[in-house]
C-alpha cells in the first residue's frame, strides 16, 4: 500500500527549500558545539571522543541534508529511468573521511575542531566501519554507488541492514579465531531508520487457486510475516552537490508479541517469536564462496529483495503508474545471485497482485533485470533445493516452475529434443538432489549477463553458459570492474594526490584518465624523486600504524610486498608462503648469505570463511612461518613476514598506498576479476600475477616491462589438467621446491610437530585443484627478477608512475559508464 502523500503544512517556513548552514569555520564551529550540546547532550569539556565524533558526523550529515532531501524529491518527480542496485553487500569503509572530502568540508571541519582543541584525526580514528560485506563483491558495490552519485546517475542502492557485520578476525597461538563486530555499538550516525516506511514480508504457509470474475488466479497464504524497516544512509557525489541514497532493510517482529501466546501465558514463547524475526537481518555469512544452502540466507535474501521492489513500486512511482512501461523506469542489477529471487518476486507481484497477463509480466520482468556473475568456481555458483524453497516461498517456487517450463519449450523448439541440452539447461537440475540454478534463472530473466573482467566474461560465455550463449546471442557483454578514486587515491594517499593535482590540476578525481598525462613526469628526475618520497612516505605511515595497532616491525627500507586479501586455496597464498621458506631455507642452511638477500617484508591480510578449516591452517602456518622467520638472528632482519589481524576497509587505506609489490597470483581461470590489483597499480605498486581477472587488462595496458608475469595461462591450465596434474613430479624435480616443502612437514615451524601442516603439505601433492606446484618454479624466478628490478630504485619508480598513469581505466566511473551505455541506458540527470 501506498504510503501516506503528506499535504505541505501551512506554516511558511516549511515551503521554503532547506538550507545547509553556512560555509565557514565559525558557521561549522557553531554547529558543532550545538549537537554536541542538544543532540549528544554533554558539554564540550565534559565530552568523550565518541560524544566528539558523533557531533562532527552530525554536523557533517546535516551540511548534506538539504542536498539530500532535494535529491530524493526530484528523482521522484523526474520519474527518470533508473538503477536500482540489489547486493547482498556493501562493504563502505569509513564515512566521515569520505563525506567530509564529498562535501568539501576537510579543511574548514579540521580548522574548526582544532578551535575546540580537538585533533580531527583522533576522532577518524574512533569510527567504526560498517563491515557489511565479506571481500571483492561487496566493495565493488560501495565504489559502485560511490561512482553512481559522483556522475549523478538516479539510482538507489537497496540491501540488509546486518546487525553484526563480518566477523571481527584475531589470532590466539597464530590461529583465527573470530569475534562478533558490533559496529553499531556505539550507534551510528550515517544511518536514518523510518520505521513508519516498514513493509511486511511474508513467508512459507501455501498456495490456492481461486475464481476472479472468470479469471483463474493464485493466492499465496503465507504463514508468518516480518517487518522490514528501512534506514537510508547519504552516499554523496564528489563535491558536485548531489546526494543517492542507500536504503538497507533490518528485520524487526510484526506484532511486539503475538499477543494470543503472551494471553495465554507464555511470555518466553511470545518473545522468542520475536528474536526469530530479527535473526533475518542479524548476521552477514561469512562464507564467500560456498554457499551453503543455508535457510535463513533465502530468508535474508528474499526478505531484502521484496521490501526493496515493492518500496520500488510503492514509494518511487508516480500515481497510477502504468507497469507495462517499468523496463523503461527501471533496472534492477543483480550483484551475483544472492538477489535473484527478485525474479520470481515481481512475477509475483505483477501477476498474482497486480493481475497481469503473464505473457505480460514476463515481458515486463524481463526488461527490468540484469545479472553480473563474479565467480566461474562452480562450487560458489548457488542453488537452492527444491525443498526448502517450497516451504519457505511456495507461489515463486510455482513461478520458477512455469519460467522454466515455457523457457524449455523455447529451447526444444530452436534446438529439437536434445535432451542432453535440455536437461543442461534447466533451471531446475535434479541431480544431485532437485534444485534451482539460480545463475541459469538469472540468465533466462536477465536482459544483459555480465562478467567483471574481459577474460572472466568471456569464460563465462564460452565455458560456464555456453548453451545460453548460444541460445541468447548478445545476452552476454563484459565490464570490466573498477574502484573509486576518491577513496583509494585521493583519500587514501593524500601524499601522491597532492602529487598529481600538483602536475595536473584537480579533475583526475572524477576523470582518472587524465592520468595518462603523467606518463610524461616519468622522465622527469624531480618527479621520480617527489614520488619515491611519497612512497616512503606512505612506508612510514604504515609502520607507524601496524606499530600501534599490533606491535608489528616493518623493517627499514625493505621492499614492501603485500597479498592482502580473502584466504581461498584458488588465489595461492601457499605459493607466496613457499616462496617466503624458499628464501628462509636458503637462509638457514648456509647455502646463502642473508646479505645476498633483497630486503623485504613481507604483509599478509586475509579473513578466512571460519567452517574453511584448509585456508585457517594456511593462515596458522603464515603466523608460523611469520614468528620463526622474524625471529632468526641468521637471517638479520632482512626478511620480515607480518600478518596484522582483520583486514578491512580501513586497514587496507594504509597498506595499498605503502606497497612496492602487489602479489595476484591467482591460479589463471580462477579470480574473475580483482580489484584490490586495481588499487594497488593506482597507487604505484608493480604487480606480479598471473595471467588472470583483471590483471591481464592492467597488463596490457601498464605493458610487460612494468609487470611481472608469470605462471601457466589458462588455457594451459585447462591442457595440464586435462593431461593429468601429477604435482609430486615438481616436488622430486625441483630442489628448491623439495626443501621448502621439506621444511615444512618436518615441523620446524610447528615446534617440531609434524602433524600441524601435514594437511597442507598433502594437499598440495596430492589434491590441489590450484596446481600452486605448477607455478611455483615460475613464481619464484619472476620474484628474482623482481629483486633485480628492484635494486634500480630509480628505474623501479619510473615503472610505478607508469603504472599510475596507465590505470585510469580502473576507475569505477569507467565501469559506471560501461553499465550505462552496454546494460543501463540511465543517462545521468544534470
Ligand atoms: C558468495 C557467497 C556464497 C554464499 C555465502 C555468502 C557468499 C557471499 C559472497 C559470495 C560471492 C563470492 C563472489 C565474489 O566475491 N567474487 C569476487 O567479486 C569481485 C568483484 O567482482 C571480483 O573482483 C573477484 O575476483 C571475485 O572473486
Amino acid at each position: 500500500m501506498a504510503p501516506e502523500r503528506i499535504s505541505p503544512a501551512k506554516h511558511p517556513l516549511a515551503l521554503a527549500p532547506v538550507t545547509a548552514p553556512p560555509s565557514t569555520v565559525d558557521g561549522f564551529v557553531r554547529e558543532f558545539l550545538n549537537n554536541l550540546n542538544f543532540r549528544q547532550g554533554v558539554a564540550l569539556s565534559f565530552s568523550s571522543g565518541n560524544d566528539r565524533y558523533l557531533a562532527l558526523a552530525e554536523t557533517v550529515r546535516d551540511y548534506l541534508m538539504a542536498r539530500w532531501l532535494e535529491d530524493q524529491r526530484r528523482q521522484r518527480e523526474r520519474q527518470a529511468k533508473g538503477v536500482c542496485y540489489l547486493s547482498a553487500e556493501y562493504l563502505l569503509g569509513k564515512q566521515l573521511d569520505n563525506n567530509l572530502l564529498a562535501s568539501g568540508l576537510t579543511e574548514i571541519a579540521t580548522e574548526a575542531l582544532a578551535s575546540c582543541g580537538i585533533d580531527i584525526d583522533e576522532l577518524r580514528r574512533l569510527e567504526l566501519e560498517p563491515g557489511l560485506g565479506n571481500g571483492g563483491l561487496g566493495r565493488l558495490a560501495a565504489c559502485f554507488i560511490d561512482s553512481l552519485a559522483t556522475m549523478s546517475v538516479p539510482s538507489i542502492g537497496y540491501g540488509l541492514r546486518y546487525e553484526y557485520g563480518i566477523f571481527r578476525q584475531t589470532f590466539v597461538d597464530g590461529q583465527q579465531v573470530e569475534q562478533p563486530d558490533r559496529w553499531l555499538a556505539m550507534g551510528s550516525p550515517w544511518e536514518f531508520p523510518h520505521p513508519e516506511a516498514a513493509q511486511t514480508i511474508s513467508f512459507g504457509g501455501h498456495t490456492e487457486k481461486y475464481d476472479d470474475d472468470g479469471v483463474e488466479r493464485t493466492r499465496w497464504i503465507p504463514a508468518w510475516n516480518v517487518q522490514a524497516v528501512p534506514f537510508n544512509y547519504m552516499v554523496p557525489g564528489y563535491q558536485n552537490g548531489r546526494v543517492n541514497t542507500l536504503r538497507l532493510w533490518s528485520a524487526v517482529a510484526t506484532n511486539a508479541f503475538d499477543l494470543g501466546v503472551f494471553n495465554a501465558g507464555d511470555y518466553a514463547e511470545a518473545v522468542r517469536a520475536q528474536t526469530f524475526a530479527s535473526n533475518i537481518s542479524k548476521v552477514l555469512y561469512p562464507e564467500d564462496s560456498t554457499p551453503q544452502g543455508k535457510e535463513l540466507r533465502l530468508q535474508q535474501q528474499y526478505f531484502f529483495v521484496a521490501a526493496s521492489i515493492r518500496d520500488f513500486l510503492d514509494n518511487q512511482l508516480s500515481e497510477g503508474y502504468d507497469l507495462a512501461n517499468l523496463p523503461n523506469r527501471v533496472i534492477f542489477q543483480l550483484n551475483d545471485t544472492h538477489p535473484v529471487i527478485a525474479v520470481p518476486e515481481l512475477m509475483r507481484v505483477l501477476v498474482d497482485e497486480r493481475h497481469l497477463e503473464w505473457a505480460d509480466a514476463w515481458a515486463i520482468t524481463q526488461g527490468c533485470f540484469a545479472y553480473t556473475c563474479h565467480t566461474l568456481l562452480p562450487e560458489a555458483l548457488e542453488e537452492w533445493s527444491v525443498d526448502l524453497l517450497g516451504r519457505l516461498l511456495p507461489r515463486h517456487l510455482e513461478i520458477i516452475f512455469r519460467i522454466n517450463e515455457e523457457f524449455l519449450a523455447a529451447v526444444r523448439e530452436q534446438f529439437g529434443d536434445d535432451e542432453l541440452r535440455i536437461r543442461n539447461m534447466s533451471i531446475v537440475g535434479e541431480y544431485p538432489h532437485r534444485s534451482v540454478r539460480m545463475a541459469y534463472l538469472a540468465t533466462v530473466a536477465g536482459a544483459k549477463v555480465n562478467g567483471v573482467a574481459e577474460l572472466h566474461s568471456q569464460l563465462l560465455r564460452d565455458k560456464v553458459l555456453p548453451d545460453f550463449a548460444e541460445f541468447f546471442p548478445g545476452k552476454f557483454t563484459n565490464v570490466t570492474n573498477g574502484v573509486t578514486p576518491r577513496r583509494f587515491l585521493r583519500l587514501a594517499n593524500p601524499g601522491l594526490s597532492s602529487l598529481i593535482t600538483d602536475a595536473l590540476g584537480p579533475r583526475w578525481v572524477t576523470d582518472l584518465e587524465r592520468l595518462r598525462e603523467l606518463e610524461a613526469y616519468a622522465a622527469d628526475p624531480e618527479f621520480r624523486a617527489a614520488f619515491a618520497a611519497v612512497k616512503a612516505h606512505n612506508k612510514v605511515r604504515l609502520a607507524t600504524e601496524l606499530k600501534a595497532r599490533d606491535g608489528l616491525e616493518v623493517g627499514d627500507g625493505h621492499l614492501l610486498d603485500v597479498m592482502v586479501k580473502r584466504l581461498h586455496e584458488y588465489k595461492r597464498q601457499m605459493l607466496k608462503v613457499l616462496h617466503i621458506v624458499t628464501l628462509y631455507e636458503g637462509i638457514a642452511s648456509g647455502r646463502v648469505a642473508a646479505s645476498e638477500i633483497t630486503p623485504r617484508t613481507f604483509v599478509f591480510g586475509a579473513k578466512a570463511a571460519p567452517g574453511y578449516a584448509m585456508a585457517k591452517r594456511i593462515i596458522h602456518l603464515i603466523n608460523a612461518v611469520g614468528s620463526v622467520v622474524n625471529d632468526d638472528p641468521r637471517v638479520e632482519g632482512r626478511l620480515k613476514v607480518l600478518f596484522p589481524p582483520n583486514y578491512d576497509v580501513t586497514l587496507a587505506e594504509y597498506v595499498i598506498p605503502a606497497a612496492d609489490l602487489s602479489e595476484q597470483i591467482s591460479l589463471a581461470g580462477k579470480e574473475a576479476s580483482g580489484t584490490g590489483n586495481m588499487k594497488f597499480a593506482l597507487n604505484g605498486a608493480l604487480t606480479i600475477g598471473t595471467d588472470d581477472g583483471a590483471n591481464v587488462e592492467i597488463r596490457e595496458l601498464v605493458g610487460d616491462d612494468n609487470f611481472f608475469l608469470f605462471g601457466m595461462t589458462e588455457p594451459e591450465v585447462e591442457a595440464l589438467w586435462a593431461k593429468g596434474y601429477r604435482p609430486s613430479e615438481y616436488y622430486q624435480t625441483d630442489a628448491d621446491l623439495r626443501r621448502a616443502m621439506d621444511l615444512i612437514a618436518s615441523g620446524a615451524f610447528s615446534g617440531g610437530d609434524r602433524s600441524t601442516f601435514e594437511p597442507i603439505i598433502s594437499n598440495l601433492l596430492y589434491d590441489d585443484r590450484f596446481m600452486v606446484l605448477a607455478d611455483y618454479a615460475s613464481y619464484v624466478a619472476a620474484q628474482k627478477t623482481v629483486d633485480a628490478a628492484y635494486a634500480d630504485q630509480d628505474a623501479w619508480t619510473r615503472s610505478a608512475i607508469l603504472n599510475v598513469a596507465r590505470c585510469g581505466y580502473f576507475s569505477s566511473d569507467r565501469s559506471m559508464r560501461d553499465y550505462i551505455d552496454r546494460i543501463w541506458h540511465t543517462p545521468p540527470t544534470p
